[in-house]
């Protein structure tokens, strides 16, 4: 469990190991340490939302975690810098009688503070510490400070989650003196667009769905061989005539360059990165499909609306090829303030082994000169991987000797193992959605296994992260999207999230069966699996 320190005995409330069980008992991903507060926190009518002084980048964060709690609690929770002259004790103090909110003049309320006295916050961590007068949520970045507000909402009851005033409800925040960091810089989630195509809003009802789980990485699947899903200016009928249908056969759609840019924007309210993948050589119809010069006979095959994949490859030696994708990576790096771009080059199997070598050549210095950061799907590394690029592992074997080798001369690796992490694999044969290729993947399943060991020869240090796929053959909805995700998607989160030394599936389980009060009050129509004892 959450590491159980030093409990302190100044105060009659819990001391640290049941401080520290509370929180383990219900925070997803578990944070990495907790001990005793400085006593529980309550929120009430006059409970307002402070940032603190000299913290002006925590104001959006505090906006948010104010409209987050008005809908249900009721309360104002008005937003207010810190009163001049108070300290709020947050940002120097290291203490616990200050930051427990107990001094005069010290802050009130739920306060955000930018700052890391004590160092190690990171990018991402943060400190949440309750006491009688205020929940005091620290960080270095207000993405820090983001997580730290997820972990608060958690820490309320399920009821919070309610679009209506819920009155009568103890908005009570436990003792708490929590330090959170990530394990991983990536924690990502992939949707595919491109099989069925998912509209503005469905993806911005994921990303809220992902941020609850500190993921921080939206990978969305823009091109395939049934759709292609981002209008390019210079290549328009790719979005018109290769964005105009889906599988079996329905109508597609694609995004407008302001389409996507509203979904970069959301997915940064919410501090995610998007990452867009076009992938290549396969995976291609739609493209060949609009543009017959791209073919290497010249002429364009009809659009695709099965669900095969390895049949469709660009023409590798055509001139062509390339200043198409120079076109398309240039647009879309241009939209994309993320370091990334996926550059697919899975499944693969009609393009030789040789022209696979050499497109892979000539594509990832198009997106170096564009700024960007190389990922690919693993088959990269049988090629050239660029120097800093990244490839996401897809297996299930582990005994890719090229991922090893690459790795061990600085190829980073994404861990999507498809026997644990690909979200479209059924649960069970009962499963009324998914795949099973992969096999059935039950919750216990995408949780427990150790992203640090599913490739052997891969060092932990090359180990970059964690992402749970899913591809949408069979994905019509977002009921579906969320039967498939939940409660998988909070496993995978943990993974990338947590310290090893917390991973445990009882524990984990416990702290599952917490969420679902949540889904429910949030509308998201979860897998009741019965490994997991659902309140
Ligand atoms: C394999 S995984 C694919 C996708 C399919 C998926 C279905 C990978 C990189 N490619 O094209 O959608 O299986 O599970």
């Amino acid at each position: 469990g959450a590491s159980a320190a030093g409990a302190r005995t100044a105060s009659s409330e819990p001391a640290g190991a049941s401080a520290a069980a509370t929180v383990a008992a219900r925070v997803v991903p578990v944070p990495a340490a907790v001990r005793a507060g400085g006593g529980a926190f309550r929120i009430t009518r006059g409970t307002s939302v402070e940032v603190a002084r000299g913290s002006a980048g925590a104001a959006p964060v505090a906006a948010y975690a104010a409209a987050l709690l008005r809908p249900s609690t009721g309360f104002p929770l008005r937003v207010v810098a810190a009163p001049a002259g108070a300290g709020t004790g947050a940002v120097s103090d290291t203490g616990a009688t200050t930051a427990t909110g107990a001094g005069p003049g010290s802050a009130t309320g739920i306060v955000l503070a930018l700052g890391d006295p004590d160092r190690g916050l990171g990018e991402e961590g943060y400190r949440l510490r309750t006491g009688a007068r205020s929940v005091v949520i620290s960080a270095r970045t207000p993405a820090g400070l983001f997580h730290g507000v997820q972990t608060l909402r958690q820490l309320l009851p399920a009821r919070v989650e309610s679009r209506t005033p819920v009155t009568g409800t103890d908005w009570t925040v436990p003792d708490a003196d929590i330090r959170d960091v990530p394990r991983y810089a990536y924690r990502g989630a992939m949707l595919d667009v491109a099989r069925h195509f998912f509209t503005v809003a469905q993806v911005e009802r994921y990303i809220d769905e992902l941020a609850l789980y500190k993921v921080n990485t939206l990978h969305l699947h823009l091109t395939d061989d049934q759709g292609w899903r981002i209008a390019v200016t210079s290549l328009p009928r790719l979005a018109s005539y290769g964005g105009s249908t889906e599988v079996g056969g329905g109508p597609g759609g694609s995004y407008t360059q302001a389409d996507y840019r509203e979904i970069v924007r959301y997915a940064a309210s919410r501090f995610l990165t998007v990452v867009p993948e076009i992938d290549g050589p396969g995976h291609t119809t739609a493209a060949l499909a609009s543009y017959p010069e791209l073919n290497c006979d010249g002429k364009a095959p009809p659009l695709y609306t099965g669900t095969k994949v390895g049949f469709s490859s660009l023409c590798v030696p055509k001139a062509a090829t390339y200043a198409f994708l120079d076109e398309v990576i240039s647009e879309v790096a241009a939209l994309t303030p993320g370091p990334y771009l996926h550059i697919g080059g899975d499944e693969a199997h009609s393009t030789s082994a040789a022209d696979y070598v050499a497109f892979m050549d000539k594509v990832q210095p198009i997106v170096a000169r564009q700024g960007k950061t190389v990922i690919g799907w693993h088959q990269l590394d049988a090629a050239h991987p660029a120097p800093g690029a990244l490839v996401q592992y897809w297996g299930t074997k582990g005994d890719e000797t090229e991922v090893a080798t690459a790795a061990k001369a600085g190829t980073r690796v994404i861990m999507s193992p498809a026997d644990r992490a690909y979200l479209d694999m059924k649960y069970t044969p009962a499963s009324p959605v998914g795949q099973h290729w992969a096999g059935y993947v039950e919750a216990r399943t995408a949780y427990d296994w150790d992203p640090a060991a599913v490739v052997a020869g891969v060092p932990a240090s090359a180990v970059y992260g964690v992402e749970a796929a899913l591809w949408t053959e069979t994905v019509t909805t977002s009921a579906d999207i969320d039967y498939l995700a939940f409660p998988r998607l909070p496993g995978i989160a943990e993974l990338g999230w947590s310290p090893a030394a917390t991973h445990g599936w009882d524990g984990f389980r416990a702290r599952l069966a917490a969420q679902g009060p949540r889904w429910q009050e949030l509308g998201v129509a979860f897998y009741r699996s019965p490994q997991v004892d659902w309140p």
